[in-house]
């Protein structure tokens, strides 16, 4: 089906470089269509829910230092395989070992300020459970894109 549905964060470095329309822009261009964005800052809490999986890392309160330090756009897409083709356009989560062509690998050479979040296609669930906690439903939209027809035969 063609309506998987995927979160996905420009993160504070993304925007305080100005890269957040380029990071629409090539999920847009893929064909993946935009159902919910919020501009917004997120709160401690909000960033130790969704990082809840990291709570043990060494890591961990650095990575909540860094989700937490400036506006993020969130954002849910969807499309067909949307969890997974996302993920695959981000890159490995080192920027330095993302290969060039994806979002981390054009833009990024710090494992620390990534640039981009995208839910994991390996985590069954994730998805759905961080577009919950960063929408409501009727936060969410439902249309058609007029190029459908040609993206999907
Ligand atoms: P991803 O964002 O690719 O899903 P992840 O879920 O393993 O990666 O980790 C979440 C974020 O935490 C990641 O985007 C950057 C940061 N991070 C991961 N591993 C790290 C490490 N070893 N040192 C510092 N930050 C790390
Ligand atoms: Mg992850």
């Amino acid at each position: 089906s063609n309506d998987e549905r995927t979160f996905v964060m420009a993160k504070p470095d993304a925007v305080q470089r100005g890269l957040v329309g380029t990071i629409i822009s090539r999920l847009e261009e893929r064909g993946l269509k935009l159902a919910g964005a919020k501009f917004m800052q997120i709160d401690e809490e909000l960033a130790n829910q969704h990082y809840a999986e990291h709570q043990d890392k060494p890591f961990f309160d650095e990575l909540v230092a860094f989700i937490t330090s400036g506006p993020v756009m969130a954002m849910v897409w969807e499309g067909a395989d949307a969890t997974r083709q996302v993920r695959q356009m981000m890159g490995a989560t080192d920027p330095k070992e993302a290969q060039p062509g994806t979002i981390r690998g054009d833009f990024g050479l710090d494992l620390g300020q990534n640039i981009i979040h995208g839910s994991d296609h390996e985590d069954p669930g994730a998805n759905e459970r961080e577009i919950d906690l960063f929408f409501d439903e009727e936060e969410l939209v439902d249309y058609e894109r007029s190029d459908e027809p040609w993206v999907y035969e």
